[in-house]
């Protein structure tokens, strides 16, 4: 059966738990549109998350990738449009790497746009009664690194030649904080927006939403 990669990071700046795994967690195993969901965790590390992440695309072989993490401060489901080839950390990662004003890839173009259908997503996730909204950066941390090497990845690895991928952030879960979402939200907010994606192929042309 074909597969779809989703991952969530671990817990980081002194926080208990990242919304991102919590809900990724819960989509494991689950069939979605003839595919079967393959959920895993990457380090909020510089050092490490995009090892990670090649390894699991080259050891699954997705049909498509959705990589997830967490906007404290974000109210509704943020779906990234554009992922660019800069790290400028206002925190230190879990390894204490803060690396300011660098490339994600010293040789890569300045930014990469999600190949994932984020208005048609959009739509499905209002329809079902999920506050969403399309993000138009998802920041200089470890989220967009992985955003950014996802998508220099699938652009430039011939076995990956037809994958799509994106980025998804996640408000804060009811116990970190507000704004926040409860993690049955999330968790059908991903349900709904992957559905979507596996589905259109061709985004559709709409506002960027309510929140905008
Ligand atoms: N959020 C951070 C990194 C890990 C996460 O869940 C970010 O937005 O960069």
């Amino acid at each position: 059966m074909h597969r779809v990669l989703v991952t969530g990071f671990d817990p980081f700046g002194g926080q208990a738990v990242n919304p991102s795994w919590a809900a990724v967690q819960a989509l494991d195993g689950l069939q979605l549109d003839g595919h079967r969901v393959v959920a895993a965790q990457l380090p909020t590390r510089f050092d490490r998350c995009l090892h990670e992440l090649d390894e699991l695309i080259t050891a699954h072989q997705p049909a498509l990738v959705l990589c997830t993490g967490q906007a404290g401060g974000r109210s509704a489901i943020s779906l990234e449009r554009v992922a660019i080839n800069v790290v400028d950390a206002r925190i230190p990662d879990n390894a204490g790497a803060q690396p300011i004003d660098t490339p994600v890839q010293p040789d890569g173009p300045a930014a990469y746009f999600s190949t994932l259908p984020i208005k048609a997503m959009l739509d499905a996730l209002l329809a079902g009664g999920i506050r969403a909204e399309v993000s138009q950066t998802a920041g200089t941390f470890v989220c967009n690194h992985v955003f950014y090497g996802l998508m220099h990845r699938l652009a430039s690895d011939p076995a990956c030649a037809g994958v799509r991928g994106g980025f998804v952030h996640l408000p804060w879960l009811p116990e970190q904080g507000r704004p926040s979402m409860t993690l049955e939200q999330a968790v059908s907010g991903l349900q709904i927006a992957l559905r979507c994606a596996l589905r259109t192929r061709t985004d559709i042309r709409r506002q960027a939403g309510a929140l905008d």
